[in-house]
């Protein structure tokens, strides 16, 4: 026995010596592996004299988990100092500035539906939304335009093929299905849920491409309905809008009788600006911009949607998101818009996160 303490003191010290993982591992290997001089220890067992044969056995298999703990306790104390050294030697300096991130840009049509939601937000409108492809009812019939009727020709229609009931859908010309829905929502034929105050910003889709024109754009339209909303309101409120909207306090406005099948009566906003040295400017002299349309919803429009045109009335609005934009910022081309060119967004595109509010200015 007292050979196998000889080798468990040599073996124990020269672990408890071990300055690498690699040189506990050669360790490892020659007492325990395979051939190591453990190893050896146990299959010589079988030689030994069978009165001491257990006695024997014990002990080696006791030298066997004192090597093999002792070198499972000897890695982790190794670990532990070399992650400490690393913890002492290195540090980071939190004074450093941030590296800088990537910041992308908001695109114009975004920077401008923003500020157009902050303006009327603030007038107590709320955001409506609905789907891109809607049935002719939505889109036509409910807005006055019934089939055949030569109004239709006012829009170059996208159609999807024809369904077995041989109806088709359309992708919308305009957001005001967004608003029919909104007061069938409402009605349920007893006109619960007025006064109705909301917009409708989002795609549109006409058949149509040239130098002014693409075949989506984007539109917010307006609506209130209530029971003695009137045209008075309707000038106050959009006069309200421009002088927010261009940030000029005293431009020139005004409204210009016109024609939709869905208002009654139908006006144009035009607001004051002057092309004399050949550039446009917002805002003053003796020429006029058309900004939007607007008109008293028709009686026939209130009637489709389940609410009484001899008890309810309002007025809605319309503009195109583009237009406004290029006239607020200067943009030249409207087809430029769709070209996902990063350098033109990154000329005419706006800081993200500097949300526009009244309060700060919509332009920061
Ligand atoms: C324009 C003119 C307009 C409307 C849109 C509307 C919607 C409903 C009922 C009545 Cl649900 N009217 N929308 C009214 C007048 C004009 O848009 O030039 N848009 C670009």
């Amino acid at each position: 026995m007292d050979d196998l303490n000889a080798l468990r003191d040599e073996l124990l010290a020269a672990i408890e010596s071990a300055d690498s993982t690699a040189a506990l591992e050669t360790l490892r290997v020659s007492a325990l592996g395979r051939k190591g001089t453990v190893t050896g220890l146990l299959k010589g067992l079988g030689q030994v004299d069978p009165e001491q044969r257990r006695a024997r056995g014990q002990a080696v298999n006791a030298l066997k988990e004192a090597a093999s703990a002792a070198i499972d306790a000897k890695m982790a104390a190794l670990a532990d100092s070399a992650l400490e050294s690393r913890l002492a030697a290195e540090s980071v300096d939190v004074t450093l500035p941030a590296r800088p991130l990537p910041e992308g840009r908001l695109h114009p049509i975004s920077q401008t539906l923003d500020e157009i939601v902050a303006i009327f937000g603030e007038m107590g409108y709320s955001v409506a939304e609905g789907p891109d492809i809607e049935d002719d009812f939505h889109n036509f019939t409910a807005l006055n335009i019934p089939p055949e009727h030569p109004a239709r020709q006012m829009f170059d229609t996208f159609y999807l093929p024809e369904r077995p009931d041989g109806s088709r859908m359309v992708l919308r010309t305009h957001t005001s299905p967004v608003q029919i829905r909104a007061m069938q929502a409402i009605s349920g034929g007893k006109a619960n849920g007025l006064p109705l105050r909301i917009i409708a910003p989002g795609r549109t889709y006409r058949c149509d491409s040239d130098m002014t024109h693409t075949p989506m754009f984007h539109q917010v339209e307006g609506l209130i309905v209530d029971r003695t909303t009137h045209m008075g309101h309707l000038k106050g409120c959009l006069i309200e809008f421009v002088r927010a909207y261009f940030e000029l306090p005293d431009v020139p406005v005004r409204f210009r009788p016109s024609y939709f099948p869905f208002t009654e009566p139908s006006a144009e906003l035009d607001i004051g600006c002057d092309r004399s040295g050949g550039e446009l400017k917002i805002g003053a002299g003796d020429d006029w911009l058309e900004i939007l349309g607007c008109g008293m919803v028709h009686p026939n429009v209130l009637a489709a949607c389940g609410i009484d045109p001899a008890e309810y009335q309002g007025f809605a609005f319309g503009m195109g998101i583009e237009r406004i934009a290029m006239l607020k910022y200067g943009i030249p081309d409207l087809r430029t818009f769709f070209d996902a060119d990063l350098r033109w967004l990154k000329h005419y595109g706006f800081v993200p996160l500097e949300v526009p509010t009244l309060f700060r200015g919509l332009t920061p």
